[in-house]
């Protein structure tokens, strides 16, 4: 064979390789640590939606502000430096950092728990070994493997989750999803004290080097969420802080756990949630999520606008404890607009919030 035909072979040969794997995988760390927050659920002090004051606090109810052990994202393993979340993003609240991959991609987390209570993090959907699952249970996973489960007051630990294709869009979803990770030490109390956030996976071929998907302008997530502060692992914080139980609530007290339940978007309530910017004509991409109390049956309905989801047109759309959706929208009614929950009882509760549709 000639030098130029062998030249020639090897190209071809390089160009079918290619074509075989069209992205290169990559591996995508995050430095997430859950942390203890005071969080304010309404922190304007205001019902936005009505444009009044906030409902008047009623005992039992300790107030508006709660300890709570949110995950957050860091610079890197010295866990020193908080990476600041900018005006775009502050929506997300009380969620996690959004955890991003293509298909074929690996995921690592670095995860250190900041706070007094064992915690994990476990992920929906993507694949992972027993060491990696975050959640423990009596699965016969030899003990080296169940640290993970309940990661220790001040400790690391690295969690590592592969994205094949089944943990990448269907044939009927758009080119990305999402799902939730979130602490599974103890399922339904870590809920409620709040380390929850966002997966969005791509379809091989369809992401930026960021992991967004290409044929998006914008994405916000979403999460409709009962949060109840009477089952948080923190509760007896909340009791025993000046800052949050300024009137000496105490547990016992008839209606406790009533009084203490919030209905938010992002952990806001009342239209606080920050405002989300969007422009006309841009593709923009909603991911929807709820976590899983008796309570979180929750139907997500955009005013102004409408949007698709798995091909059907709507305005509305239902979730029921523990949904993840994707719905697509091309915002084409400048002006400001309702996100809210159309359940009435939660609506009445607060469960509200705004986008502004840019012309
Ligand atoms: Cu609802």
């Amino acid at each position: 064979m000639s030098a130029a035909r062998a030249a020639l072979a090897a190209l071809i040969a390089g160009i079918a390789t290619v074509g075989a794997v069209p992205c290169e995988a990559a591996v995508r760390t995050y430095y997430i640590a859950a942390d203890d927050v005071l969080w304010n659920f309404a922190p304007s002090g205001r019902d936005l939606i009505a444009g009044t004051a906030l409902p008047p606090v009623q005992a039992p109810q300790l107030g508006w502000s709660y300890h709570k052990a949110l995950y957050r994202a860091y610079t890197d393993g010295t866990f020193r430096h908080l990476k600041t979340r900018g005006p775009a993003s502050a929506y997300l609240g009380v969620l996690g950092p959004i955890i991003r991959a293509e298909v074929g991609d690996t995921i690592v987390v670095v995860f250190k728990n900041n706070t007094r209570l064992h915690l994990s993090v476990y992920p929906g959907g993507v694949e992972y070994g027993k060491a990696s699952e975050g959640a423990p249970y009596s699965d016969r996973a030899p003990r080296s493997d169940k640290r993970g489960g309940a990661v220790a007051p001040g400790s690391t630990y690295t969690y590592t989750w592969m994205v094949p294709e089944r943990s990448g869009p269907g044939p009927m979803d758009p080119s990305s999803i999402v799902w939730m990770y979130y602490s599974h030490t103890d399922d339904v109390r870590d809920l409620n004290t709040g380390p929850v956030g966002p997966i969005i996976i791509t379809r091989r071929g369809m992401a930026r080097s960021d992991g967004s998907p290409k044929d998006v302008d914008a994405e916000f997530v979403t999460m409709f969420s009962e949060i109840d502060e009477s089952q948080s692992r923190l509760v007896s914080e909340n009791l025993a802080g000046a800052s949050t139980n300024p009137h000496h609530v105490s547990a016992s007290a008839p209606q406790f756990q009533g009084a203490n339940q919030f209905f938010t978007i992002n952990g806001f309530l009342f239209g606080n949630l920050p405002m989300l910017t969007m422009t006309k004509g841009q593709r923009v991409r909603w991911y929807l999520m709820t976590t899983m109390s008796d309570f979180d049956f929750h139907f997500p309905t955009w005013h102004g606008q409408t949007v698709l989801a798995n091909g059907q047109r709507s305005n509305t759309l239902p979730l029921g404890p523990g949904d993840t959706r994707v719905a697509d929208m091309v915002p084409e009614n400048p002006g400001v607009w309702m996100l809210n929950c159309d359940l009435d009882i939660h609506f009445d509760a607060g469960m509200t919030g705004r986008f502004t549709v840019q012309p």
